[in-house]
Protein backbone atom coordinates (compact mmCIF):
# COMPACT_ATOMS: atom_id res chain seq x y z
CA UNK A 1 0.00 0.00 0.00
CA UNK A 2 1.38 3.51 -0.77
CA UNK A 3 0.43 7.22 0.14
CA UNK A 4 -0.72 8.29 -3.03
CA UNK A 5 -1.67 6.47 -6.07
CA UNK A 6 1.07 7.53 -8.35
CA UNK A 7 3.48 5.38 -6.44
CA UNK A 8 1.93 2.89 -8.27
CA UNK A 9 0.88 4.04 -11.68
CA UNK A 10 1.92 2.13 -14.75
CA UNK A 11 5.40 2.85 -16.26
CA UNK A 12 3.65 4.30 -19.46
CA UNK A 13 0.46 6.75 -16.78
CA UNK A 14 4.20 8.01 -15.53
CA UNK A 15 5.90 8.91 -18.32
CA UNK A 16 2.64 10.30 -20.16
CA UNK A 17 2.73 12.55 -17.05
CA UNK A 18 6.30 13.77 -16.87
CA UNK A 19 6.20 14.07 -21.12
CA UNK A 20 3.60 17.03 -20.03
CA UNK A 21 5.16 18.18 -16.95
CA UNK A 22 8.65 18.64 -18.63
CA UNK A 23 7.09 20.13 -22.13
CA UNK A 24 5.37 22.90 -19.10
CA UNK A 25 8.22 23.15 -16.82
CA UNK A 26 10.76 24.29 -19.86
CA UNK A 27 8.05 26.48 -21.57
CA UNK A 28 7.83 28.11 -17.85
CA UNK A 29 10.87 28.70 -17.03
CA UNK A 30 12.30 29.85 -20.92
CA UNK A 31 8.84 32.67 -20.21
CA UNK A 32 9.93 33.51 -16.73
CA UNK A 33 13.62 33.46 -15.96
CA UNK A 34 16.26 35.35 -18.16
CA UNK A 35 19.06 32.67 -17.09
CA UNK A 36 17.03 30.18 -18.74
CA UNK A 37 16.24 31.79 -22.28
CA UNK A 38 19.39 32.94 -22.37
CA UNK A 39 21.00 29.35 -21.78
CA UNK A 40 17.98 27.82 -24.23
CA UNK A 41 18.40 30.23 -26.53
CA UNK A 42 22.38 29.36 -26.74
CA UNK A 43 21.75 25.64 -26.85
CA UNK A 44 19.66 26.51 -29.91
CA UNK A 45 16.16 25.13 -27.94
CA UNK A 46 12.95 26.03 -28.33
CA UNK A 47 10.53 25.15 -25.74
CA UNK A 48 8.06 24.01 -28.63
CA UNK A 49 11.14 21.35 -28.85
CA UNK A 50 10.70 19.73 -25.97
CA UNK A 51 7.65 17.72 -26.46
CA UNK A 52 8.64 14.72 -24.24
CA UNK A 53 11.19 13.61 -21.64
CA UNK A 54 13.46 12.09 -24.72
CA UNK A 55 13.86 15.32 -25.58
CA UNK A 56 15.74 16.14 -22.39
CA UNK A 57 19.27 15.24 -23.15
CA UNK A 58 18.86 18.59 -25.59
CA UNK A 59 18.79 20.98 -22.27
CA UNK A 60 21.91 22.73 -20.73
CA UNK A 61 22.33 21.49 -17.55
CA UNK A 62 22.08 23.66 -14.45
CA UNK A 63 24.98 23.87 -12.34
CA UNK A 64 25.90 24.75 -9.15
CA UNK A 65 28.27 27.65 -10.30
CA UNK A 66 25.02 28.87 -11.93
CA UNK A 67 23.25 29.13 -8.50
CA UNK A 68 26.27 31.09 -7.08
CA UNK A 69 26.39 33.11 -9.98
CA UNK A 70 22.77 34.26 -10.11
CA UNK A 71 22.52 34.95 -6.27
CA UNK A 72 20.23 35.60 -4.47
CA UNK A 73 17.52 34.99 -6.70
CA UNK A 74 18.51 35.41 -10.28
CA UNK A 75 16.38 32.05 -10.72
CA UNK A 76 13.62 32.66 -9.09
CA UNK A 77 10.32 32.70 -11.71
CA UNK A 78 8.23 34.22 -9.78
CA UNK A 79 7.83 37.68 -8.03
CA UNK A 80 8.76 38.67 -3.98
CA UNK A 81 5.24 38.71 -2.88
CA UNK A 82 4.44 35.17 -4.24
CA UNK A 83 7.17 33.78 -2.24
CA UNK A 84 6.00 32.03 0.93
CA UNK A 85 9.43 30.86 2.33
CA UNK A 86 13.48 31.14 1.67
CA UNK A 87 15.74 28.54 3.12
CA UNK A 88 19.51 28.19 1.82
CA UNK A 89 22.00 25.40 1.24
CA UNK A 90 24.46 24.78 4.22
CA UNK A 91 27.84 25.21 1.32
CA UNK A 92 30.66 25.26 3.07
CA UNK A 93 32.75 27.48 0.95
CA UNK A 94 31.58 30.61 -1.05
CA UNK A 95 27.51 31.68 -1.38
CA UNK A 96 25.05 29.93 0.09
CA UNK A 97 22.55 28.99 -2.17
CA UNK A 98 19.23 30.26 -1.79
CA UNK A 99 16.03 29.35 -2.22
CA UNK A 100 12.48 30.08 -2.73
CA UNK A 101 9.06 28.40 -2.37
CA UNK A 102 5.48 29.45 -3.35
CA UNK A 103 2.21 27.95 -1.77
CA UNK A 104 1.84 25.28 -4.08
CA UNK A 105 5.86 24.64 -3.74
CA UNK A 106 5.14 23.95 -0.40
CA UNK A 107 2.07 21.91 -0.85
CA UNK A 108 4.47 20.03 -3.09
CA UNK A 109 7.41 19.67 -0.54
CA UNK A 110 4.84 18.63 2.36
CA UNK A 111 3.11 15.61 -0.01
CA UNK A 112 6.56 14.36 -1.29
CA UNK A 113 7.87 14.14 2.14
CA UNK A 114 4.35 12.53 3.28
CA UNK A 115 4.70 10.05 1.25
CA UNK A 116 8.15 9.49 2.17
CA UNK A 117 7.07 8.95 5.54
CA UNK A 118 4.66 6.34 4.61
CA UNK A 119 7.04 4.69 2.62
CA UNK A 120 9.21 4.74 5.71
CA UNK A 121 6.79 2.54 7.23
CA UNK A 122 5.31 5.91 9.44
CA UNK A 123 1.64 5.89 10.24
CA UNK A 124 -1.06 8.67 10.97
CA UNK A 125 -1.22 9.21 14.59
CA UNK A 126 2.55 7.88 14.90
CA UNK A 127 5.30 10.12 16.77
CA UNK A 128 8.09 11.28 15.01
CA UNK A 129 10.95 12.96 17.26
CA UNK A 130 12.72 15.99 14.18
CA UNK A 131 16.62 16.19 15.21
CA UNK A 132 17.09 17.67 12.06
CA UNK A 133 17.86 21.34 12.45
CA UNK A 134 15.34 24.33 11.87
CA UNK A 135 16.11 26.95 10.50
CA UNK A 136 17.72 27.95 6.61
CA UNK A 137 18.04 24.30 6.42
CA UNK A 138 15.81 22.24 4.79
CA UNK A 139 15.68 19.90 6.71
CA UNK A 140 14.35 20.59 9.98
CA UNK A 141 11.01 22.48 8.50
CA UNK A 142 11.48 19.75 5.59
CA UNK A 143 10.43 17.24 7.45
CA UNK A 144 8.00 19.14 10.35
CA UNK A 145 5.49 19.85 7.25
CA UNK A 146 5.52 16.89 6.07
CA UNK A 147 5.18 14.75 9.58
CA UNK A 148 2.20 16.94 10.21
CA UNK A 149 0.51 16.71 6.30
CA UNK A 150 1.03 12.75 7.23
CA UNK A 151 -1.29 13.07 10.52
CA UNK A 152 1.62 11.89 12.66
CA UNK A 153 2.90 14.28 15.84
CA UNK A 154 6.08 15.68 15.45
CA UNK A 155 8.48 16.73 18.24
CA UNK A 156 10.49 19.78 17.11
CA UNK A 157 13.85 18.97 18.95
CA UNK A 158 15.53 20.41 16.39
CA UNK A 159 19.40 19.90 16.34
CA UNK A 160 21.79 19.56 19.11
CA UNK A 161 21.12 19.74 22.80
CA UNK A 162 21.27 15.97 23.08
CA UNK A 163 20.83 15.48 26.98
CA UNK A 164 16.78 16.82 26.14
CA UNK A 165 16.82 14.81 23.37
CA UNK A 166 17.11 11.98 25.32
CA UNK A 167 15.39 12.90 27.71
CA UNK A 168 11.97 13.30 25.14
CA UNK A 169 13.20 9.79 23.34
CA UNK A 170 12.58 8.43 26.96
CA UNK A 171 9.34 10.43 27.92
CA UNK A 172 7.70 10.74 24.73
CA UNK A 173 7.74 7.57 23.08
CA UNK A 174 8.36 8.05 19.68
CA UNK A 175 7.79 6.00 17.18
CA UNK A 176 10.55 7.24 15.10
CA UNK A 177 13.38 9.83 15.01
CA UNK A 178 14.54 11.65 11.94
CA UNK A 179 18.42 12.68 11.96
CA UNK A 180 21.68 12.47 10.17
CA UNK A 181 23.30 9.39 10.71
CA UNK A 182 26.01 11.02 12.60
CA UNK A 183 23.99 12.56 14.89
CA UNK A 184 22.07 8.96 15.56
CA UNK A 185 25.86 7.72 16.36
CA UNK A 186 26.11 10.82 18.73
CA UNK A 187 22.77 10.49 20.30
CA UNK A 188 23.69 6.38 20.70
CA UNK A 189 26.73 7.52 21.98
CA UNK A 190 25.42 10.10 24.90
CA UNK A 191 22.59 7.31 25.68
CA UNK A 192 25.02 5.06 26.68
CA UNK A 193 27.20 7.63 28.70
CA UNK A 194 23.82 8.24 30.53
CA UNK A 195 23.39 4.52 31.56
CA UNK A 196 20.39 4.54 29.03
CA UNK A 197 19.19 1.97 26.43
CA UNK A 198 17.44 3.32 23.55
CA UNK A 199 16.65 -0.53 22.53
CA UNK A 200 14.29 -0.30 25.54
CA UNK A 201 12.06 2.38 24.27
CA UNK A 202 9.10 2.64 21.58
CA UNK A 203 11.94 3.82 18.81
CA UNK A 204 11.32 1.45 15.84
CA UNK A 205 12.72 3.95 12.78
CA UNK A 206 15.34 6.38 11.99
CA UNK A 207 15.44 8.41 8.82
CA UNK A 208 18.66 9.54 8.32
CA UNK A 209 20.04 11.60 5.37
CA UNK A 210 21.67 14.68 4.30
CA UNK A 211 25.17 13.08 4.56
CA UNK A 212 26.51 10.06 3.08
CA UNK A 213 26.79 7.15 4.90
CA UNK A 214 27.86 3.23 4.58
CA UNK A 215 26.41 0.06 5.19
CA UNK A 216 28.65 -1.06 7.88
CA UNK A 217 27.69 2.56 9.36
CA UNK A 218 24.29 1.95 8.82
CA UNK A 219 24.52 -1.50 10.59
CA UNK A 220 26.48 0.44 13.75
CA UNK A 221 23.34 2.73 14.21
CA UNK A 222 20.47 -0.32 13.76
CA UNK A 223 22.28 -2.50 15.78
CA UNK A 224 22.66 0.83 18.50
CA UNK A 225 19.78 2.16 18.67
CA UNK A 226 17.79 -0.92 17.78
CA UNK A 227 16.22 0.29 14.77
CA UNK A 228 15.79 0.32 11.17
CA UNK A 229 17.15 2.74 9.33
CA UNK A 230 15.98 4.39 6.15
CA UNK A 231 17.64 6.25 3.96
CA UNK A 232 15.71 9.55 2.80
CA UNK A 233 17.66 11.76 -0.33
CA UNK A 234 17.38 15.55 -1.04
CA UNK A 235 19.01 18.82 -1.68
CA UNK A 236 17.60 22.25 -1.36
CA UNK A 237 18.32 23.43 -5.06
CA UNK A 238 15.16 20.68 -6.43
CA UNK A 239 12.93 21.28 -3.05
CA UNK A 240 15.00 19.94 0.57
CA UNK A 241 14.62 16.21 1.94
CA UNK A 242 11.33 13.91 0.32
CA UNK A 243 13.22 13.77 -3.48
CA UNK A 244 13.45 9.64 -2.83
CA UNK A 245 13.36 7.41 0.50
CA UNK A 246 13.75 3.60 1.46
CA UNK A 247 10.79 1.84 1.59
CA UNK A 248 10.73 -0.29 4.52
CA UNK A 249 9.70 -3.54 2.95
CA UNK A 250 12.26 -3.87 0.43
CA UNK A 251 15.10 -1.33 2.07
CA UNK A 252 16.70 -1.62 -1.17
CA UNK A 253 17.22 1.59 -2.94
CA UNK A 254 15.61 4.86 -2.59
CA UNK A 255 12.19 5.76 -4.25
CA UNK A 256 12.17 8.88 -6.46
CA UNK A 257 8.98 10.55 -6.24
CA UNK A 258 9.62 11.07 -10.63
CA UNK A 259 6.13 12.34 -11.07
CA UNK A 260 7.61 16.07 -9.36
CA UNK A 261 11.81 15.39 -9.92
CA UNK A 262 12.98 13.98 -13.13
CA UNK A 263 15.93 11.49 -12.76
CA UNK A 264 19.40 10.98 -15.38
CA UNK A 265 22.41 9.87 -14.47
CA UNK A 266 25.04 10.88 -16.38
CA UNK A 267 29.16 10.57 -16.79
CA UNK A 268 30.58 13.17 -14.59
CA UNK A 269 33.06 13.88 -16.76
CA UNK A 270 31.19 14.18 -20.50
CA UNK A 271 27.47 14.55 -19.40
CA UNK A 272 26.65 12.14 -21.68
CA UNK A 273 23.56 10.30 -20.06
CA UNK A 274 23.98 6.89 -18.77
CA UNK A 275 21.60 3.42 -19.15
CA UNK A 276 19.81 2.26 -16.15
CA UNK A 277 22.40 0.48 -13.74
CA UNK A 278 25.51 2.18 -14.70
CA UNK A 279 26.77 4.32 -11.76
CA UNK A 280 27.67 8.07 -12.57
CA UNK A 281 26.18 11.69 -11.67
CA UNK A 282 22.63 12.21 -10.82
CA UNK A 283 21.08 15.27 -12.54
CA UNK A 284 17.42 16.42 -11.55
CA UNK A 285 14.92 18.16 -13.33
CA UNK A 286 11.90 19.46 -11.32
CA UNK A 287 8.86 18.89 -12.84
CA UNK A 288 6.47 21.12 -10.73
CA UNK A 289 8.30 23.47 -9.15
CA UNK A 290 7.06 26.65 -9.25
CA UNK A 291 9.25 29.52 -7.61
CA UNK A 292 12.57 28.18 -8.60
CA UNK A 293 12.20 25.67 -11.73
CA UNK A 294 15.57 23.78 -12.07
CA UNK A 295 16.43 22.44 -15.77
CA UNK A 296 18.69 19.18 -15.78
CA UNK A 297 20.85 20.05 -12.24
CA UNK A 298 24.14 18.67 -11.80
CA UNK A 299 23.66 17.38 -8.70
CA UNK A 300 27.96 16.02 -8.11
CA UNK A 301 25.60 13.21 -6.33
CA UNK A 302 27.17 9.42 -7.35
CA UNK A 303 24.08 7.08 -7.64
CA UNK A 304 22.95 4.70 -10.30
CA UNK A 305 18.94 3.56 -11.58
CA UNK A 306 16.64 1.16 -11.13
CA UNK A 307 13.61 0.47 -13.11
CA UNK A 308 12.38 -2.84 -11.89
CA UNK A 309 9.63 -2.75 -9.71
CA UNK A 310 10.14 -3.21 -6.17
CA UNK A 311 8.79 -5.71 -3.99
CA UNK A 312 6.95 -2.80 -2.08
CA UNK A 313 4.61 -2.58 -5.24
CA UNK A 314 6.15 0.83 -6.18
CA UNK A 315 6.65 1.41 -9.73
CA UNK A 316 8.99 4.51 -9.69
CA UNK A 317 12.33 4.32 -9.98
CA UNK A 318 14.80 3.71 -7.34
CA UNK A 319 18.02 5.24 -7.19
CA UNK A 320 21.25 3.88 -5.28
CA UNK A 321 22.24 4.94 -1.93
CA UNK A 322 24.29 8.11 -2.41
CA UNK A 323 27.84 7.31 -0.86
CA UNK A 324 30.38 10.21 -2.28
CA UNK A 325 30.11 12.86 -4.44
CA UNK A 326 31.82 13.59 -7.31
CA UNK A 327 33.96 16.61 -5.88
CA UNK A 328 34.47 14.20 -3.07
CA UNK A 329 36.55 11.92 -5.09
CA UNK A 330 40.57 12.14 -3.68
CA UNK A 331 43.47 11.20 -5.77
CA UNK A 332 46.18 9.83 -3.68
CA UNK A 333 49.24 9.29 -5.77
CA UNK A 334 47.55 8.72 -8.58
CA UNK A 335 44.91 6.38 -7.30
CA UNK A 336 41.28 7.47 -6.86
CA UNK A 337 39.10 7.04 -3.88
CA UNK A 338 36.20 8.33 -2.29
CA UNK A 339 35.60 8.70 1.68
CA UNK A 340 33.21 6.11 1.40
CA UNK A 341 35.34 3.48 0.31
CA UNK A 342 37.81 4.06 3.06
CA UNK A 343 34.98 4.32 5.61
CA UNK A 344 33.60 0.49 4.38
CA UNK A 345 37.34 -1.26 4.35
CA UNK A 346 38.02 0.29 7.80
CA UNK A 347 34.38 -0.71 9.61
CA UNK A 348 34.28 -3.99 7.29
CA UNK A 349 37.44 -5.11 9.74
CA UNK A 350 34.85 -4.72 12.85
CA UNK A 351 37.16 -3.59 15.40
CA UNK A 352 36.79 0.30 14.46
CA UNK A 353 34.52 2.30 15.34
CA UNK A 354 32.42 4.72 12.96
CA UNK A 355 34.51 7.74 13.80
CA UNK A 356 37.63 8.65 11.54
CA UNK A 357 38.70 11.70 10.04
CA UNK A 358 41.21 11.90 6.80
CA UNK A 359 43.76 14.90 6.38
CA UNK A 360 45.07 15.34 3.28
CA UNK A 361 48.30 17.61 2.37
CA UNK A 362 50.65 18.33 -0.28
CA UNK A 363 54.36 18.28 0.34
CA UNK A 364 56.62 18.59 -2.44
CA UNK A 365 53.71 18.44 -5.61
CA UNK A 366 52.97 14.86 -3.71
CA UNK A 367 49.58 14.37 -2.49
CA UNK A 368 49.62 12.50 1.13
CA UNK A 369 46.62 11.27 3.09
CA UNK A 370 46.68 11.16 6.96
CA UNK A 371 43.87 8.76 8.57
CA UNK A 372 42.78 8.87 12.31
CA UNK A 373 40.55 6.71 13.24
CA UNK A 374 38.83 5.10 16.68
CA UNK A 375 39.12 1.73 17.54
CA UNK A 376 35.63 0.16 19.16
CA UNK A 377 35.03 0.15 22.75
CA UNK A 378 35.30 -4.10 23.29
CA UNK A 379 38.42 -3.97 21.20
CA UNK A 380 40.95 -5.72 23.15
CA UNK A 381 44.34 -5.85 20.96
CA UNK A 382 46.90 -2.69 20.29
CA UNK A 383 46.37 0.41 18.54
CA UNK A 384 49.42 -0.74 16.33
CA UNK A 385 48.22 -4.33 15.63
CA UNK A 386 45.27 -2.78 14.21
CA UNK A 387 46.86 -0.20 12.10
CA UNK A 388 48.92 -2.92 10.49
CA UNK A 389 46.04 -4.48 9.37
CA UNK A 390 43.78 -1.42 8.54
CA UNK A 391 46.84 -0.40 6.41
CA UNK A 392 46.94 -4.08 4.65
CA UNK A 393 42.80 -3.72 3.90
CA UNK A 394 43.34 -0.54 2.15
CA UNK A 395 46.64 -1.56 -0.20
CA UNK A 396 44.47 -4.93 -0.63
CA UNK A 397 41.05 -3.84 -1.34
CA UNK A 398 41.77 -0.21 -2.71
CA UNK A 399 45.24 -0.16 -3.64
CA UNK A 400 45.52 3.15 -0.99
CA UNK A 401 48.67 3.69 0.84
CA UNK A 402 47.99 6.21 3.62
CA UNK A 403 50.90 7.92 4.72
CA UNK A 404 50.07 7.42 8.44
CA UNK A 405 47.21 5.35 10.07
CA UNK A 406 46.51 6.52 14.08
CA UNK A 407 44.30 4.44 16.04
CA UNK A 408 43.34 6.73 18.75
CA UNK A 409 40.67 5.65 21.94
CA UNK A 410 36.94 5.83 21.60
CA UNK A 411 35.65 9.36 21.70
CA UNK A 412 39.12 11.45 20.83
CA UNK A 413 37.67 12.32 17.20
CA UNK A 414 35.22 15.68 17.74
CA UNK A 415 31.48 14.82 17.68
CA UNK A 416 29.15 16.98 15.18
CA UNK A 417 26.18 18.04 17.40
CA UNK A 418 24.48 20.32 14.70
CA UNK A 419 24.79 20.30 11.04
CA UNK A 420 26.68 17.90 8.82
CA UNK A 421 29.89 16.28 10.21
CA UNK A 422 32.83 16.72 8.00
CA UNK A 423 35.25 14.07 7.54
CA UNK A 424 37.81 15.05 5.41
CA UNK A 425 40.08 18.00 5.42
CA UNK A 426 41.26 19.34 2.76
CA UNK A 427 44.69 21.36 3.42
CA UNK A 428 46.19 21.53 -0.24
O1 LIG B 1 20.69 17.89 2.96
C1 LIG B 1 18.36 17.97 2.39
C2 LIG B 1 18.08 16.86 3.33
C3 LIG B 1 17.72 17.13 4.63
C4 LIG B 1 18.13 15.54 2.89
C5 LIG B 1 17.44 16.08 5.51
C6 LIG B 1 17.84 14.49 3.76
C7 LIG B 1 17.48 14.77 5.06
P1 LIG B 1 21.32 20.29 1.29
O2 LIG B 1 21.79 20.86 2.55
O3 LIG B 1 21.05 21.19 0.14
O4 LIG B 1 19.99 19.50 1.49
O5 LIG B 1 22.40 19.21 0.86
C8 LIG B 1 22.19 18.38 -0.25
O6 LIG B 1 23.44 16.57 0.78
O7 LIG B 1 23.43 16.95 -2.77
C9 LIG B 1 23.98 15.26 -1.09
O8 LIG B 1 25.33 15.51 -1.41
C10 LIG B 1 23.82 15.26 0.42
N1 LIG B 1 22.77 14.32 0.80
C11 LIG B 1 21.48 14.57 1.09
N2 LIG B 1 20.85 13.43 1.42
C12 LIG B 1 21.76 12.43 1.34
C13 LIG B 1 21.72 11.03 1.54
C14 LIG B 1 19.80 18.42 2.33
N3 LIG B 1 20.63 10.40 1.94
C15 LIG B 1 23.33 17.40 -0.40
N4 LIG B 1 22.86 10.33 1.32
C16 LIG B 1 23.09 16.42 -1.52
C17 LIG B 1 23.98 10.94 0.93
C18 LIG B 1 22.98 13.00 0.92
N5 LIG B 1 24.09 12.26 0.73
Amino acid sequence: MAYSDIETATRDELRELQDERLAETVEYAYENVPFYREALDEAGVSPEDVESVEDISSLPFTTKEDFRDEYPDGLFAVDHEDVRRIHASSGTTGKPKIVAYTEDDLGVWKEVMARSLYAAGIRPGETVQNAYGYGLFTGGLGFHDGIEELGATVIPTGGGNTARQLDMLRDLDSDALSCTPSYCLYLAEAAEDRMMDVRDLPLSRVIIGAEPFTDPMREEIERALGVTALDVYGLSEIIGPGVSIECEEAQNGLHVWEDHFYPEVVDPDTGEPLPAGEEGELVLTSLTKDALPVLRYRTGDITSLNYEECECGRTVVRMDNVTGRTDDLLIVRGVNVYPSQIEEVMLDLGDVAPHYRLDLYREDNLDTMEITVEHHEEFKGTPDELRDRIESELRDVLEVTPDDVEVVEPGEIERTEVGKVQRVFDHR
